[in-house]
This record gives C-alpha cells, sequence and structure tokens, in this order.
C-alpha cells in the first residue's frame, strides 16, 4: 500500500481540485484511507495496536465524536470509522514538536502558518514558555511553569481570570478543573460546547427538563422513522450510518434534512458487512429535503400544522391525547398558533414545495415511533433556539418520549463534551450545583455567573482578562471574528494552553505564555504511586464509561491532564488548601468518589464505571415519561416564524467541516465526498446563483461579510459551482471565521452564527492573487 509521505510545505491553494460529489459514504476506500494515514503518522505497530483498542471495553474511547457505542451485544473487532481512525492517527503519531523545533520557528514565521502545518509538525515534547519582549518559546521545567501561573493568578482578581475547557477533557479533569477554578474564585468556564450544542441545552431545559438527548443506540435501531436534520454523519458521526442502516433494516425509514447532498445521507456502504464491501450499500434516506440554510423553523412549524390537521380530520389518530393532557402543557396555544399556516412565507423559507413536506408529514402520522437527530446546522443561527424548541412540539404531539424508538436526538460533538457540563463545566453553574460542591469541600464558592465563549471574545478585546487558561482546545480558531479574537488573547498577561499539538492559539499569545505538553487518550497514564490510572467519559446518549490508553507516551516530559491541573491549584492555592489536589491526582478513584458526592447519578461511581459497559444516567423523559421543569410537565411553546433573507446580491454562508479535519485539526487537504481536494478557501454556491450574480465557477473572489452595518474580509477564496439549496454557500471553518462577527449569535443560548452568516462575493483586482 502507498504511504503518503507527510506534507512538509503549507497549503498550495492553486493546486484545488474539484470533481463531482460521491453519493454513497464509506466502504472499503475508508479502510484503506484509514490505515494510510494510521501507517503514515505512527508506523505499523503503534497502529494495529491503536486500532484494535479503539472502543472496545479495555481500551480507551475514541477521541473522534460522541456517538455511543454498543453496549448490548458484541462490539465488532474494529469498532470504529475513518475519521476515528484519522484521529487516532494523529494522536499517536511519532513525529515530535521539540524544544529544537520551536528554537528554529519564531513567533512571527509561526503567524504566516496554517492550522494544518501546524498541526502536522507532531506531538509537543515539553513545556515551553515565551516572556515579554522574546521571539520563540523556549523550554521551562514543569515546577517553573507551575509557579508562573501562580504568580500571575495571585497578581490579579479572579474574575480577570478565564479557564476555557475543550470537549475532549475527560470527567475526571473537567471536575478538578471547574473546582480549581470555582477554589479561586471565579465562574468564567466558557468552553466549546457554548459555541456548538449550547442551544440544544438552551430549547430542552425548559421544555422536557433535561438539556440532553433522551434516547439510546437501540432505539435508533428500532424506530420507525428518523429524521435527520442539519448534520453530516457521514463525516463527523460515521458510525451513526451504521445505526441509521440498521433501523432500514429493521423496516425503519430516514429523513433527512440539509442544504447539501451529503453523501452519507444518501448511502451508505458498511464496509463491516459484505455488502457494503461488494455491493451497493444501504440507502440511508427515503427523503431528502434541501432546506434553505435557516429554514428548519418554518419547516417544523409547517409539519406541525400538517400533523394538527390530520388530527383533525380524523380525531385520535394523530396526537397522543392521553400523553398531552397527563404530562404537558400548553397544548391549545401551540395548536392555535399552527392552526393556519403562509404557505408562501413557508415556501420561501424553506425552499422546500409543499407537496415535499406533505410526504414527511404523512411519513410522521404514519410512524408509531419517530426520533428527529440533529447537530449543527440547527445550533447556530440567530432563532436555533426556537428552532429546536419546535422539534420539541412536534415529538410531544406524538408521545414520542419515553417509549422505546422514539425521542430527541442532539449528536453532540467533541468525545466528552456532554461529560464536562455535567461535571461543572459551566458559567452558569446551579445553585443546587454550587452547594453539592460546598458541601462536599467544605469552602465557600462563587455564584455570580461567568464569561460564556462570546463574552470572554469581548472580556478579551476590551482588555479586562489578565490570565487565560486553556484545557486542550483551539480558541482563537475556534471562536467567532478571529481577528478580534487574536488581538484580545495577545492583550491578556498569560496565556496557558494544556495542549497536545501546536497550534495558533499558541502564538496568538499574551505577553508571557506557556504551552504545556500532555498525554491524549491514547497515551498509557501510568506514572502515579498506584500505578495505571484510566479516566471516564459520557457519551451523547449519556453513557458513562471508562477509556485507558495503552500507547507508549511520545516524550518522559508529558503530564496527565488531572495532574496539570492539581499542580496548578497546588501552587495557586498553596499547600494548606482544604482541598487534596495531591491525593486526586495520585489516584484518580479519590477524584470519582468526589464526584460521586456531588453529582447526581454518579453514585458508587468507582464500582458501577468498572463493570462491563459502565452505566447510563438518569433520564426522567426517557425512564419514566416524566419532565422534571419548573412546571413539571414538558411544555409546548409557540415561536413566531423566521428565517434567514439576504439582501439582493448577497446569500447566507453555512461554515462546516471538511471530512479531513477534525475541527481546528487540519488532517488532509481531501474533503472525498464532496471531491474538492487540496486547498481550502474555497466556497461552494449553487450553479445558478453564481450565474445570477454574475460570477464564474472556480473564479478567485474575496469574501465580504455583513452584520449590523459592519463589514469583514476573507480575501482570496475560490467559488465552486456546487449542489447547494438556492440562496445558500458553504464555506470551511476555521478559515471562514474571520466572517463570523462576534455579535451575531443564537439569541438565549448565545452560540456563534457560524450558519447564518450573510455574506457577498467581490471581484479581485486584476493580478491579485492568493
Ligand atoms: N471527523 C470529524 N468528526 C467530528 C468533528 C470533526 O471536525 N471531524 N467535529 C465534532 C464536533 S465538535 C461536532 S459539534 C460535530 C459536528 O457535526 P455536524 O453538525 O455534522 O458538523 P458540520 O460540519 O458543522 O455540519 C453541519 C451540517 O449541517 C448542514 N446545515 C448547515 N446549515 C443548515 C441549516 O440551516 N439547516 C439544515 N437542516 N442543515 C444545515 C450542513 O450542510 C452540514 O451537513 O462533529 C464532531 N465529529
Ligand atoms: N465557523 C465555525 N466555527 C466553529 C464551528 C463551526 O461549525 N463553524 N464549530 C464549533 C464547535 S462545534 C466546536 S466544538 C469548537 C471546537 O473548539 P475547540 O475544542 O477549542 O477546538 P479543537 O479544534 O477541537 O481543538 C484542537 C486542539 O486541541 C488540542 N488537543 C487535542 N487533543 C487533546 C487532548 O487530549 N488534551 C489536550 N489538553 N489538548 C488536546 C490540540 O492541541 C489541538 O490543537 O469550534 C467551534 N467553531
Ligand atoms: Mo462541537
Amino acid at each position: 500500500m502507498l504511504v503518503r509521505k507527510p506534507q512538509v510545505e503549507d497549503i498550495d491553494e492553486d493546486a484545488l481540485e474539484v470533481h463531482a460529489p460521491k453519493t454513497a459514504a464509506a466502504g472499503v476506500k475508508a479502510v484503506a484511507v484509514a490505515l494510510q494515514r494510521g501507517l503514515a503518522q505512527a508506523g505499523a505497530a503503534r497502529t494495529v495496536r491503536g486500532m484494535l483498542r479503539i472502543n472496545q471495553r479495555s481500551g480507551f474511547d475514541c477521541p473522534g465524536c460522541a456517538w455511543p457505542e454498543s453496549t448490548t451485544g458484541r462490539r465488532k473487532p474494529a469498532e470504529f470509522c475513518e475519521n476515528g481512525a484519522k484521529a487516532i492517527a494523529e494522536e499517536s503519531t511519532v513525529r515530535t514538536v521539540t524544544p529544537e523545533w520551536w528554537a528554529a520557528h519564531p513567533i512571527v514565521e509561526l503567524e504566516g502558518r496554517s492550522e494544518f502545518w501546524l498541526g502536522s509538525r507532531g506531538r509537543i515534547t515539553e513545556p515551553m514558555v515565551i516572556r515579554p519582549g522574546e521571539s520563540h518559546y523556549s523550554p521551562i521545567s514543569w515546577g517553573e511553569a507551575f509557579d508562573l501561573i501562580a504568580e500571575h493568578l495571585r497578581a490579579t482578581t479572579p474574575d480577570r481570570c478565564v479557564f476555557y475547557t475543550s470537549g475532549r477533557t475527560a470527567n475526571e479533569t473537567a471536575f478538578l478543573y471547574q473546582l480549581f477554578a470555582r477554589s479561586l474564585g471565579t465562574n468564567n468556564l466558557p468552553d466549546c460546547s457554548n459555541m456548538c450544542h449550547e442551544s440544544s441545552g438552551f430549547a430542552l431545559g425548559p421544555t422536557i427538563g433535561v438539556g440532553k438527548g433522551t434516547v439510546s443506540l437501540e432505539d435508533i435501531h428500532h424506530s420507525e422513522l428518523v429524521l435527520v436534520v442539519g448534520q453530516n454523519p457521514g463525516t463527523n458521526h460515521p458510525r451513526m450510518l451504521s445505526a441509521l442502516a440498521e433501523c432500514k433494516g429493521n423496516g425503519g425509514k430516514v429523513v433527512a434534512v440539509n442544504p447539501l447532498p451529503e453523501a452519507g445521507l444518501l448511502n451508505f456502504k458498511d464496509p463491516q458487512t459484505p455488502r457494503g464491501v461488494i455491493g451497493d450499500g444501504v440507502s440511508i434516506a427515503d427523503e431528502f429535503l434541501k432546506i434553505k440554510v435557516g429554514g428548519d423553523l418554518a419547516l417544523f412549524q409547517a409539519l406541525g400544522h400538517l400533523l394538527l390537521a390530520a388530527e383533525e380530520r380524523d380525531p385520535g389518530s394523530v396526537v397522543d391525547r392521553s400523553f398531552v393532557e397527563a404530562q404537558t402543557l400548553g397544548f391549545a396555544e401551540y395548536a392555535a398558533a399552527r392552526r393556519t399556516l403562509d404557505w408562501e412565507a413557508t415556501e420561501r423559507a424553506t425552499g422546500l414545495w409543499r407537496a415535499q413536506i406533505e410526504t414527511v408529514a404523512d411519513m410522521m402520522i404514519a410512524s408509531k415511533a419517530t426520533i428527529i437527530c440533529w447537530a449543527l446546522g440547527l445550533t447556530q443561527q440567530p432563532h436555533s433556539v426556537n428552532t429546536l424548541k419546535e422539534i420539541v412540539n412536534l415529538l410531544l404531539l406524538q408521545g414520542n418520549f419515553g417509549k422505546p424508538g422514539a425521542g430527541a436526538c442532539p449528536v453532540r460533538g467533541h468525545s466528552n463534551v456532554q461529560g464536562d457540563r455535567t461535571m461543572g463545566i459551566w458559567e452558569k453553574p446551579t445553585e443546587k450545583f454550587i452547594a453539592a460542591l460546598e458541601a462536599e469541600f467544605g469552602i465557600l464558592f462563587p455564584r455570580d455567573h461567568g464569561y460564556e465563549s462570546v463574552e470572554t471574545q469581548h472580556a478579551l478585546e476590551d482588555g479586562d482578562v489578565d490570565v487565560f487558561v486553556s484545557m486542550g482546545g483551539n480558541f482563537l480558531s475556534a471562536a467567532s471574528d478571529t481577528e478580534s479574537t487574536r488581538a484580545g488573547l495577545k492583550r491578556t498577561g498569560l496565556t496557558v494552553h494544556v495542549s497536545t499539538k501546536p497550534n495558533l492559539s499558541h502564538v496568538a499569545h499574551g505577553r508571557t505564555s506557556l504551552v504545556l505538553p500532555t498525554l491524549g487518550r491514547t497515551d498509557l497514564d501510568d506514572r502515579h504511586p498506584r500505578g495505571r490510572q484510566f479516566v471516564t467519559v459520557e457519551d451523547s446518549m449519556s453513557v458513562v464509561h471508562r477509556s485507558q490508553g495503552r500507547l507508549r507516551p511520545v516524550s518522559e516530559h508529558l503530564l496527565a491532564e488531572p495532574v496539570i491541573v492539581a499542580r496548578m491549584a497546588q501552587a495557586a492555592l498553596g499547600e494548606d488548601h482544604p482541598v487534596d489536589w495531591r491525593a486526586m491526582a495520585e489516584d484518580y478513584d479519590v477524584i470519582r468518589d468526589h464526584i460521586s458526592r456531588v453529582i447526581p447519578g454518579f453514585e458508587d461511581f468507582n464500582a458501577r464505571v468498572r463493570g462491563k459497559d459502565g452505566f447510563v444516567l438518569p433520564s426522567p423523559p426517557r425512564d419514566t415519561r416524566t419532565f422534571a421543569t419548573d412546571i413539571g410537565r414538558a411544555r409546548f411553546t409557540v415561536s413566531p416564524l423566521e428565517y434567514l433573507t439576504a439582501p439582493p446580491g448577497h446569500l447566507i454562508l453555512q461554515t462546516l467541516r471538511s471530512h479531513d479535519q477534525y475541527n481546528t485539526t487540519i488532517y488532509g487537504l481531501d474533503d472525498r465526498y464532496r471531491g474538492i481536494s487540496n486547498a481550502r478557501r474555497v466556497v461552494l454556491v449553487n450553479p445558478d446563483d453564481l450565474a445570477e450574480l454574475g460570477f464564474a465557477d472556480r473564479e478567485l473572489v474575496d469574501v465580504v461579510s455583513v452584520f449590523n452595518g459592519d463589514e469583514r474580509r476573507a480575501e482570496a477564496f475560490r467559488l465552486v459551482g456546487y449542489p447547494t439549496a438556492r440562496g445558500c454557500a458553504a464555506a470551511y471553518y476555521p478559515e471562514a471565521n474571520v466572517l463570523v462577527h462576534k455579535d451575531l449569535v443564537a439569541r438565549e443560548s448565545s452560540t456563534p452564527g457560524y450558519k447564518a452568516v450573510t455574506i457577498r462575493f467581490e471581484r479581485r483586482a486584476a493580478g491579485c492573487q492568493a
């Protein structure tokens, strides 16, 4: 097999290649690509050892995504997907970023590099520091690094310190980290969830009483109808396709709603079944609604209208009356609001024909068990929270909670983003949570809400942050409004990045900055007095289970995340602090014992998580059909019609992931299913829109965004004609983040409007090249 050489130079955007989009995902090609990447990065032995341990009961949780593993029945020998394998290859690479590397690359040079180039340099091997006036990072001992952090924390007030978390962080680290921030005296705990599924929590909490999904993997398998809305599972949750294929095998139907005809939604070739390897695979979507970006609220309102009209024609045939009467409030108001519908506005908002929507309504009416799955296509727009509440309305109507094959399924992103929130990574902790922490540790914790991620961006820009600590992640490139975020980070006194690989957040550093290298999921964590440790994570379906790496770390200087947090805390809070940080860093069972007493659902944590498949956290809607809202019932809500419109000459841009990246970590330049390779500065536009706007396919343009009278510019993007919905465009994250104004957010949840950017194209002056 051909093993591709690592790319040495940075991206050459002129090498763009465009092919017809694929109509099927996975298949043997996916396995070949996975192996190739593994071999190129980690070598044969580490690749095989790594891949065999992914998502096995004795192995580590795949850092790729939060899709659950099967807890019933046998797991396949390789319970992974191409993109999970790439995530492992990236982490288990034997390439290293040593002090010599940092010495050879001054900040001025690194500023001109792409995330792709930086991330593919390899794993960071030693703690590094850069001090005021210096041009390069240089090595620092761990002890000095912790002292430096303590010095900066003591020199300021807690409200001027921010503790960011990325969702790969395990439960144990997350619990320690929030305890540290709160012990210092702040709830400034923004996390990537603020930029991701925050809107889902804001919609589900008030309506069904929990901010999480209500289905299990088995529910998907046995559902009669699954709607997959605003999601690209073929790339971002590939194992979900196996679950959808199983659902179809059991007679279920699937509807996909997306502005793009994503390959995985159309057809799936399971590389683990003979049919997938040699045959045509399974066609996934029975219906595909090519919706306009931001048109989903209108779609769900129309579906509600059609369901209610059918109920009126044949009472008792659609609405689950006994459920609605016993368990919900607000049905009458909802039904009154949906009684009439402006079809013209609906068609304008969605870009769909009435007949298409009626077909899906009929499928819902025929289904006795429906699941609605969604991801970022629904969470990153101004009206996202209302869109998601409209999903809840539809599910409530037919009683699709607390019965097999039915429910709400927000498909999470980072592998432990849901667990981090459960552990208290939240800028708005509940009184109950703080009281439980206080009872456990015998100290007082702050109650004032802290900054979420957009408030953090504002505080950074306003010069209100002295210390910015990042537990994983890449705040600069993940957040909106890149240039203002960059300027803000540079205004801080100290930035601290606990990281595995270099990224641009390290480059946009505070006056002093530390890069602290840590063990990843796949790494063996055994340098403790009590020997090898494991951590735990919670998947998208609330299953808590163990994760334990086995690979020999690339450097002896790496510390485990819980150890780093504990030592920061010891240095900053002093040895006589009432929390026994040392004991927790030495033995993660001690952390879990604390968690078991503070967080409901974790009783007897240490014993239960050692069981075969861990345990499932309680979910009242799923387990007992009850809803722990303030009114003790589920809530119907009424929202006005709202959708995105662009002024003449403009389009609505969504920003998304290619098939070859993990958020800001770019694995390669092959967005295989969409047929785009070797370049990332592209905008996908419907050919009819291109013609109407007077631009040519492959033309080089500047993309200009407009928001509240402000403009942002992204230079030198290539236009690519692509079968997306009319009036819409798509570009890759993070290259397009410069265009997203930081005040463009989802109301209530504050999730950036990454999928709601009004743009136009400007022809580049002749001779002006990329
Ligand atoms: N390989 C890989 N896996 C990942 C990640 C990764 O980067 N790489 N990231 C992880 C993370 S953190 C997350 S949160 C998830 C993200 O998983 P996804 O939500 O699948 O991620 P995106 O690439 O943002 O894709 C959004 C999808 O929504 C569609 N969409 C955009 N706007 C609209 C709209 O208005 N309406 C509808 N109906 N659809 C719309 C887009 O066309 C696209 O198919 O994946 C996780 N898994
Ligand atoms: N335009 C646009 N922007 C978006 C989105 C979008 O759809 N469009 N999506 C948003 C979403 S959903 C999310 S979740 C955020 C993601 O935001 P983040 O979670 O902040 O970003 P990542 O790219 O996942 O973080 C990558 C970095 O994490 C570090 N890392 C990797 N593994 C480990 C580990 O095991 N431990 C530690 N300590 N560090 C590690 C590496 O150094 C790597 O450079 O981005 C958001 N930004
Ligand atoms: Mo995410």
